[in-house]
């Protein structure tokens, strides 16, 4: 057991619930004051070296907000939501990080910002099977892509956090586009009504929301203006699946605890034991 990193707190019944009825769940007030602290210290100097929309991955996989990607608050749900019980171990994670970065908005930021404009979408169409999407069979919940938002600030419903349709994630019809492989809501004639339906969270600075990226979703204008988004987005997959390029230096990854290490290995299962992380086994 690598003793620098503390242990999981399993995912329960409860989350599990919730999880699969609504694709999403929050974890309310993970973080430390003095967490926070530091960690905001960290995102917010990546934001004066860059733009308002700072996307810079290799400073969320350095330093204090590294210890986000395995936090013992949501490797309990991630074990559960992206792996089987005969792949886990207390020396390697069963599931692999694939893309972090690091979200930074004033009050008065655009979601025209963005390349998407704040457009609903998901990873990929739920409504027919495809490798990311979510599943949920045996009393097992396999969510495909996953992705955990941390908010180093306090976020207020309707002001600007990440939105999403509950319940999208296991949608058997289309969003009324006229391509059924579109991942998102464009030119659907109902896309007002998707969008009025969609829901968001208050939350204290130091929280995680968790949701798979089958679900609707969509960034949202920050009005909040007592304070900016201050979060941090990282991204998880199956052992054997992968979306994103990784694209992180070997000597970052090199740097981790050998069991931070192991999120970043190579995508394969048969033909070896594919545990560790080195330079000759690592995801690209
Ligand atoms: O910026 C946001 O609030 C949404 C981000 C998003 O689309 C994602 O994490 O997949
Ligand atoms: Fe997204």
């Amino acid at each position: 057991m690598d003793s620098s990193i503390a242990s999981p707190i399993p995912m329960t019944e409860e989350q599990k619930f919730f999880f699969d009825l609504r694709g999403w769940i929050l974890l309310p007030g993970v973080l430390s004051e003095e967490e926070i602290g530091t960690m905001k210290a960290e995102a917010y100097g990546v934001e004066t070296a860059q733009n308002s929309q700072s996307t810079n991955p290799r400073q969320s996989f350095q330093g204090t907000l590294q210890t986000l990607l395995d936090h013992p608050a949501i490797v309990g749900v991630l074990s559960e939501i992206l792996s089987e019980d005969p792949f886990l171990s207390d020396e390697y994670y069963a599931f692999r990080c694939e893309n972090s970065f690091i979200t930074v908005r004033p009050p008065g930021w655009s979601k025209q910002e963005r390349r998407d404009g704040g457009l609903p979408h998901v990873v990929r169409p739920p409504q027919q099977a495809n490798a990311m999407r979510y599943q949920a069979a045996g009393g097992k919940i396999f969510a495909g892509l996953t992705r955990v938002v941390w908010e180093l600030e306090e976020v207020k419903a309707g002001q600007g956090g990440t939105s999403f349709l509950s319940g999208s994630h296991k949608s058997h019809f289309s969003y009324g586009g006229p391509d059924r492989y579109r991942p998102n809501i464009s030119d659907s004639s109902w896309e007002h009504s998707i969008r009025e339906m969609m829901e968001d969270y208050s939350c204290p600075a130091g929280s995680a929301v968790i949701f798979t990226e089958s679900l609707l979703h969509a960034a949202n204008d920050w009005t909040n203006p007592d304070n900016p988004r201050c979060a941090v987005f990282n991204c998880y997959n199956s052992l054997w699946a992968q979306w994103h390029r990784l694209n992180l230096e070997h000597e970052i990854i090199e740097a981790m605890p050998p069991k931070r290490r192991s999120l970043f290995r190579g995508v394969w299962q048969i033909g070896g034991e594919n545990y560790a992380y080195s330079q000759e086994n690592r995801s690209l």
